[in-house]
């Protein structure tokens, strides 16, 4: 892979796993490594051998933040020149899913990180929340919007508003988080997911994800539609008529292709 400076990168079993790798500062996210993030991620998206992507954190947390030293002297200008939004927006658009196996801290950026995953598994030990409002600021890379269409404008506020950090129960009641994982196992099982859904029909992942993302800004109406061009888009592929055949003859599917 290439040569990163603040991530460990490597594809095992077909699935692309990306560790951020700051331990020292409980993977504190400097832009260089946000930078180093979506181009991983999108190598991942482009590549042949990956079917799906892990997001893990090297030590004892996933990510506390975004890095508070880099941000001390911005500017309104400095950070408009900056445009460094124009990198997590790339995030939105990976086709494949993406897991987070989620340890310890994961605030503020961090837990925006993990926002853009589509299933997150998360240890007991995990502390999650938007610490911002402590620091004079707000979360800036999706998190208000995200933490409102989950928890609802009440709950939203007050966990904004107060900084307070969640539990991974709360975090789980709340629909932020899929699994509690004992830490011991989290890659474990987390790969394990990861395996099972890299069997799946490459082309139903992509446009599922697909139908279930805009589903979440779009009216039903719209999004019906969405699933309805989704649904004939399938039977335009190899996958679609061997899922079938196979059903019909009572038989195990071939591997499915993404073709
Ligand atoms: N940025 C920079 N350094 C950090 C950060 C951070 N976010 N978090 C921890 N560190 C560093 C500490 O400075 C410390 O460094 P050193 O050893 O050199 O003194 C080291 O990590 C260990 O931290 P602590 O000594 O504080 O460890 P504790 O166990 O006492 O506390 C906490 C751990 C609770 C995680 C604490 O470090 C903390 O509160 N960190 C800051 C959390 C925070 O406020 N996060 C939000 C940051 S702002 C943000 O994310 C905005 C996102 C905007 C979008 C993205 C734009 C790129």
């Amino acid at each position: 892979m290439s040569d990163y400076q603040y991530i460990n990168t490597w594809i095992e079993d077909s699935i692309g796993r990306m560790e951020l790798n700051r331990p020292k500062v409980f993977n504190a996210l400097n832009r260089a490594m946000v930078r180093e993030i979506v181009h991983c991620l999108t190598t991942f998206d482009q590549s042949e051998e990956v079917k799906v992507i892990i997001m893990s954190g090297a030590g004892k947390a996933f990510a506390a933040g975004a890095d508070i030293n880099e941000m001390i002297e911005d500017t309104p200008i400095s950070l408009e020149k900056l445009n460094q939004f124009e990198d997590w927006d790339k995030i939105s658009f990976i086709k494949k899913p993406i897991l987070a196996a989620v340890q310890g801290f994961a605030l503020g950026g961090g837990l925006e990180l993990v926002l853009f995953a589509d299933i997150v598994f998360a240890t007991e030990n995990t502390k999650i929340g938007f610490p911002e409002v402590n620091l004079g600021v707000m979360p800036s890379a999706g998190g208000t919007v995200k933490l409102t269409k989950t928890l609802g404008y009440r709950r939203a506020l007050e966990w904004l508003w107060t900084g307070e950090q969640m539990d991974v129960r709360q975090a789980y009641q709340c629909g932020l988080i899929n699994r509690i994982i004992p830490s011991e196992l989290l890659i474990e099982e987390t790969m394990n997911f990861a395996k099972k859904l890299s069997k799946q029909p490459p082309l139903s992942l992509r446009l599922i994800k697909d139908t279930v993302g805009r589903a979440q800004d779009l009216s039903v109406h719209e999004s019906m539609l969405v699933e309805r061009k989704n649904f004939y888009l399938l039977f335009g592929s190899e996958d679609q008529k061997e899922g079938m055949r196979a059903f019909m003859e009572k038989r195990p599917p071939a591997a499915f292709r993404g073709s």
